[in-house]
């Protein structure tokens, strides 16, 4: 890739009055932009929060800045799909998957418990694989991971080629999953969406993959759920600071495909 500036784009919406009033979260986006191409990608994220089935906004905050550190390329995860004809079977499969990536199943039943506390939240809880507490202290915020993006053209070649539906959701979302999952700190991610029309979602780590999983809530339900199981109470701020502040691209290549 050509040695070139980027700028890392944000932006986040919210109704009834901003996030930190208290408002309820709509949308929020992140993405890695050229500068001639700043135009066009403030106006991707406008649009994705203009329009979002949690509602209209009435407060949203787009921002840019540009990135110094050299930006990582990773290869996107594995995918899977698996389908759940039911909630409930969804959810057993979702446990099931962090079972075996070693998670106890105490800590997994604390997180399906407790995630509802955290469902309203624009970013991510981290949850100590150890004890099952959440140790971020993001409070209402979470973490957000950003500094992202993958390349819309060569998302499509890899959507292609796996059978995927070329979807800025699955991008999207495959997109955290790879960069989360790529820390050697992060044992699994699950999550699903706040948006009440979207029903999919997944469990992610290294050696899974990205495995999602129809039917992990129910239709309508505005609740959405993302937490990071992680085991780094040592470097809790360096595996933040990675979360936020390193600037990562997946890019895919056919050829590492064996
Ligand atoms: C979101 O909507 O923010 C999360 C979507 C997760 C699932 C995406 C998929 O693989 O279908
Ligand atoms: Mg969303
Ligand atoms: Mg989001
Ligand atoms: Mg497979």
């Amino acid at each position: 890739m050509k040695e070139e500036r980027y700028y890392s784009v944000r932006m986040r919406a919210a109704k009834n009055g901003p996030h930190e009033h208290g408002g309820k979260h709509i949308s929020g986006g992140e993405l890695l932009s050229t500068y001639s191409d700043l135009k066009n990608s403030v106006n991707a994220l406008l649009e994705k929060g203009l329009h979002h089935s949690r509602g209209t906004p009435d407060f949203m905050q787009i921002q840019f800045e540009s990135i110094h550190e050299p930006i990582k390329r990773i290869q996107p995860l594995h995918i899977d799909t698996n389908e759940a004809d039911t909630v409930e079977k969804g959810r057993k499969l979702s446990r099931l998957l962090l079972e075996k990536v070693g998670i106890e199943r105490q800590v997994i039943e604390k997180a399906f418990t407790e995630w509802t506390k955290y469902s309203g939240m624009r970013g991510a809880i981290l949850i100590d694989v150890h004890s099952g507490k959440r140790i971020d202290d993001r409070q209402e915020k979470g973490v957000r991971v950003s500094r992202i993006d993958w390349m819309k053209t060569n998302f499509e070649l890899w959507a292609d080629y796996f059978h995927v539906p070329k979807s800025t959701r699955i991008r999207e979302a495959l997109v955290i999953a790879t960069k989360v999952c790529a820390h050697p700190a992060t044992i699994a991610e699950l999550c699903w969406s706040d948006d009440p029309e979207y029903t999919t979602g997944y469990v992610a780590s290294k050696k899974l993959g990205y495995q999602r999983i129809t039917n992990l809530k129910e239709y309508g339900d505005e609740r959405g759920c993302r937490i990071f199981f992680v085991d780094c109470r040592k470097d809790l701020n360096a595996y933040i600071h990675y979360l936020e502040k390193q600037p990562v691209f997946i890019h895919w290549e056919v050829e590492n495909e064996t």
